[in-house]
């Protein structure tokens, strides 16, 4: 089923030069990019995106770092996007992602890691509305 998902280039994959790394993993496999840009996230946008998370011990911390400096958002399509881009992106503690996916070869950290992924398909058109608007959506 062709369905939409996002992907967020964390400020650590931004600073360490990692875009175009990144966009061209997705590219090749095959993924149409729908949406695009670079942007400073407020905090209020972090906290949105990471609500599942709140109360637990590393949320500050995580809302700090993820509005610290500019990320690249970008919005993905394809057969199976959401679960197809889990598994490039890798565990989220790029100690322990196998080699071969985006942190497994990039990140060797739990909290920069290098790139956020949409875990659902409803959360992915969640995550798209609090960063991208309908207009930089359109086709
Ligand atoms: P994923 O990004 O793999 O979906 P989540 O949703 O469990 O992982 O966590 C969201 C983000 O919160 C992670 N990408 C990471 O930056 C941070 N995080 C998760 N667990 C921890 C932890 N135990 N300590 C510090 N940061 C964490």
């Amino acid at each position: 089923m062709v369905e939409r998902t996002i992907v967020i280039v964390k400020p650590d994959g931004v600073r360490r030069g990692l875009i175009g790394e990144i966009i061209s993993r997705f590219e090749r496999k095959g993924l149409k990019i729908k949406a695009l840009k670079m942007v400073r996230l407020s905090r209020e946008s972090a906290m949105k995106l990471y609500d599942v998370h709140i109360g637990k011990s590393f949320f500050n911390s995580l809302i700090d770092y993820m509005s610290s400096s500019p990320v690249v958002a970008m919005v993905l399509e394809g057969d199976g996007a959401v679960n197809v881009v889990r598994l490039m992106v890798g565990e989220t503690d790029g100690r322990r992602a196998l080699p071969g996916t985006i942190r497994g070869d990039y990140s060797l950290s739990i909290s920069e890691n290098v790139v956020h992924a949409a875990d659902s398909a409803v959360r992915a058109e969640y995550e798209i509305s609090i960063i991208f608007t309908p207009n930089e959506l359109a086709e």
